[in-house]
């Protein structure tokens, strides 16, 4: 089994030199805002047009909370985006499970596609209501527990936070 790095950055995930890039999408899989606005824009029309194919097929339905699946990426330097759908608190989807799934699902698509570097956005810490550092104890716990338990090829899980707050956050929880 490849032992996996797992690291933190303050940054732009739309910019990360990685195989595949998490976005933290709604069920729609059509563009929004926050990272999610920011992955499409960067990306270009043939994101939206993959996203699009997504819905008429398997998806028609929308993606539901904690699965994940993937794309190309368009103009991004990275080869996938692995779209997930976090819980919303607003909507009372309060249930530390599903956030966890968003993680290991993700990790089992970035798996399936071959991606040897992955890089997490802070699913769930911005519209969808979530507190940054549950989301930072979820998001690390879950990837350390996958990375060791699963049979997999990923070397690198980047965790790529927006704001000084949320980085140290995932810091923090990396370091304990
Ligand atoms: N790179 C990395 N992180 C970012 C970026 C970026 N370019 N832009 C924002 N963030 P959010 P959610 C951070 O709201 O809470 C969308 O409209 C942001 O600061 O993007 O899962 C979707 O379409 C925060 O820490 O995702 C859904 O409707 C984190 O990413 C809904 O929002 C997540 O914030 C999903 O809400």
């Amino acid at each position: 089994m490849t032992s996996t790095q797992i690291e933190a950055v303050e940054g732009d995930i739309t910019t990360q030199r990685v195989d595949a890039i998490v976005n933290a999408a709604n069920s729609l899989l059509l563009g929004g805002g926050g990272v999610d606005g920011a992955i499409h824009a960067a990306a270009g029309p043939a994101l939206l047009e993959e996203c699009r194919a997504l819905r008429a097929g398997r998806w028609h339905d929308g993606l539901p909370v904690g699965q994940a699946v993937a794309t190309g990426a368009g103009d991004l330097p990275a080869r996938w985006v692995i779209h997930t759908v976090g819980p919303n608190r607003h909507r009372g989807q309060t249930d530390p499970a599903l956030l966890a799934s968003c993680f290991s699902a993700s990790l089992a698509v970035a798996q399936e596609v071959g991606a040897r570097s992955v890089a997490f956005p802070a699913v769930s810490a911005g519209v969808y209501g979530w507190d940054a550092g549950q989301v930072a104890t979820i998001a690390v716990e879950t990837v350390r527990s996958w990375t060791t338990q699963e049979s997999h090829g990923i070397q690198l899980v980047r965790f790529v936070l927006f704001g000084r707050p949320v980085f140290e956050a995932f810091q923090q929880e990396l370091a304990d």
